[in-house]
């Protein structure tokens, strides 16, 4: 893809400091005119000839004044430029060849339903803070379901009715919301389903889409960021009855690959902040996987399945693997492909997932690698978005006796993606600055958008700013058509339900809203960058009968959070 340069061209702006800098350097400041000076004479005629040329006392103060701020301004041009020179530098992250691998991979425990009387399986989430050995040794306060950091992992299976119990002992109200979940609104744990300290939410809903890899997240208004970047997150994993042999066994061949970047103070307590020049926000320069700090996995068959979440806030990773083997990419967001894609990288912004298996031989070591990803930014927005950083992220092992599995089938399953033939209605969201979505800010007493249910659209989004943005789009898995006019590369022609939109560029996608209507609940759609949304990148869209859908209100019904939204 070609770069797209926004607003002022950086390397042109480089050259003009140099110049200006050299010239002032180079040359002495212009004195200011010279005065006449009436000469003064006697009957024998001029006397003080020497002292002619010479300026009065105010003026040679004033050369000399202005000699010291052209040289005072030249030491503060060269200063600046040594500080963005240094700030340049240092903004890269590149741990290519540098990690030990010395701690096994944390594998999320399962988490077993109960089933209650009505055969549904219950699960019990308790979201609560407490220390974590994050880095070897150090203890790092965090916040996590069921432990003190990162949630385990839920699994259901087509059909199911889940019920989950979701109980709030942090400090703060919160919301735990399940990325591509199909699901009635007032189960989504959007910023609208808030749970305050002390209490419990209990959504339930029948599971009824394909096998997947979901996860679930804090999703309260304006605070999103934070409380993922605390550390509560896992992955929610979908079964259905599509029998595809691929690697299933999950911690064995089947593996969760949670990428998170963190930044630590020295005090080991997590840091944050933001570089101010960082399109997407916070940026860590440590990864860690499942929230384990320098990992490995031993492997003991031959095919690996990775089920890799971009749970990161900003950052974009771009996967592949240290030697440049190639993968085979089986699902995406909402579950399997048609058939696999045979990949070198395959690039991941914020929310996204991929399931990749990768073929090890006896005894070899491979790392699975992050290289710079290309977010469509001039090379210095590039450099404080984390575009020219890489990162070693696992390592894995594999046995001197490897087990041989199947081989990766040539066709996965039928997949279930809307048709766009069907969809009458298009409609556009326009992505700018860092904030709005079709000049608006998110408004919690504001719908936006009311669909009726039953129906397939095409959504148009188009990426009007010069800072890297992605959508993503609550109860649903879309298709994309395509990008720029494009049509997608075959990776990206699964089940989606966040898609990556580069800086002025347009991605349109079909999608069907089926199933559940609710016009007082909103579900959300927003920029997954997590600061994005938290500044107000993300609109509400209700879902109504077909008949309701002129006489709809674009108000939510009384909220308590309207105070602060207003
Ligand atoms: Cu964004």
């Amino acid at each position: 893809m070609d770069e797209v340069t926004i607003g002022v061209d950086p390397q042109a702006a480089v050259a003009e400091i140099h110049t200006a800098t050299c010239y002032r350097l180079g040359s002495t400041p212009v004195s200011p005119p010279v005065r006449s000076i009436p000469t003064m004479t006697t009957p024998t005629g001029p006397v003080n000839e020497p002292r002619r040329l010479r300026l009065p006392r105010p003026g040679r103060r004033w050369a000399r004044r202005l000699l010291l701020l052209g040289a005072a301004a030249s030491l503060i041009l060269v200063a600046a430029l040594a500080v963005g020179v240094w700030m340049y530098t240092q903004a890269r992250v590149d741990t290519a060849g540098d990690v030990a691998f010395d701690q096994p991979l944390h594998i999320p425990p399962l988490l077993e339903p109960q089933t209650d009387s009505d055969g549904r399986a219950v699960f019990d989430l308790q979201l609560q803070q407490g220390t974590t050995e994050l880095l070897p040794g150090i203890e790092t306060a965090t916040w996590g379901a069921n432990g003190s950091h990162l949630g385990p992992t839920l699994r259901a299976s087509r059909g199911d009715i889940v019920v989950i119990n979701v109980a709030n002992t942090l400090p703060e109200a919160t919301t735990l919301h399940w990325h591509g979940m199909h699901l009635p609104a007032a189960a989504d744990g959007n910023p609208h389903q808030l749970i305050p300290p002390g209490e419990t939410w209990s959504p339930t809903w029948t599971i009824d889409q394909p096998a997947a890899t979901l996860w679930y997240h804090p999703h309260p208004h304006g605070q999103t960021a934070d409380h993922v970047y605390r550390g509560v997150a896992g992955l929610f994993l979908l079964a259905d009855d599509q029998r595809v042999e691929v690697p299933d066994d999950y911690g064995i061949d089947d593996i969760p690959v949670i990428l998170q970047d963190k930044r630590f103070n020295d005090d080991g307590s997590l840091d944050a902040g933001d570089h101010f020049l960082s399109t997407v926000g916070q940026l860590g320069d440590e990864i860690l996987v499942n929230g384990t700090y320098s990992p490995y996995l031993d492997v003991e068959r031959d095919l690996v399945r990775l089920r890799v979440l971009n749970g990161s806030n900003g950052r974009i990773y771009n996967l592949g693997f240290d030697d440049d083997r190639t993968f085979e990419l089986i699902a995406t967001d909402g579950g399997l492909l048609e058939q696999p894609v045979a990949l070198r990288r395959v690039q991941l912004s914020p929310g996204e997932r991929a399931e990749v298996v990768v073929r090890v031989d006896s005894g070899e070591r491979t790392v699975l690698r992050s290289n710079s990803p290309d977010i469509g930014l001039d090379f210095v927005q590039r450099r404080f978005s984390g575009g020219d950083d890489r990162f070693d992220l696992l390592e894995l092992r594999a046995a001197d006796n490897l087990a041989e599995s199947p081989p990766v089938p040539n066709r996965l399953v039928s997949e279930e993606l809307p048709d766009s033939a069907e969809a009458d209605t298009t409609r556009t969201f326009e992505l700018s600055g860092r904030s709005r979505i079709n000049g608006e800010k998110m408004d919690m007493s504001r719908i936006d958008t009311v669909v009726a249910v039953d129906t397939t659209e095409i959504w148009e989004v188009t990426n009007r700013s010069g800072n890297p943005h992605n959508f993503h789009i609550h109860d649903v898995q879309f298709r994309i058509l395509n990008l720029d006019g494009n049509t997608p590369p075959p990776h990206l022609e699964g089940p989606k339900d966040t898609v990556f939109i580069p800086p002025r560029s347009t991605g349109r996608v079909a999608v069907r809203f089926a199933d559940y209507t609710n016009p007082d609940v909103p579900y959300m759609y927003h920029c997954h960058i997590l600061i994005h949304e938290d500044a107000g990148m993300m609109g509400q869209f209700t879902v109504v009968e077909p008949d309701e859908i002129d006489q709809e209100s674009r108000q939510t019904p009384t909220d308590p959070r309207h105070d602060h939204d207003g």
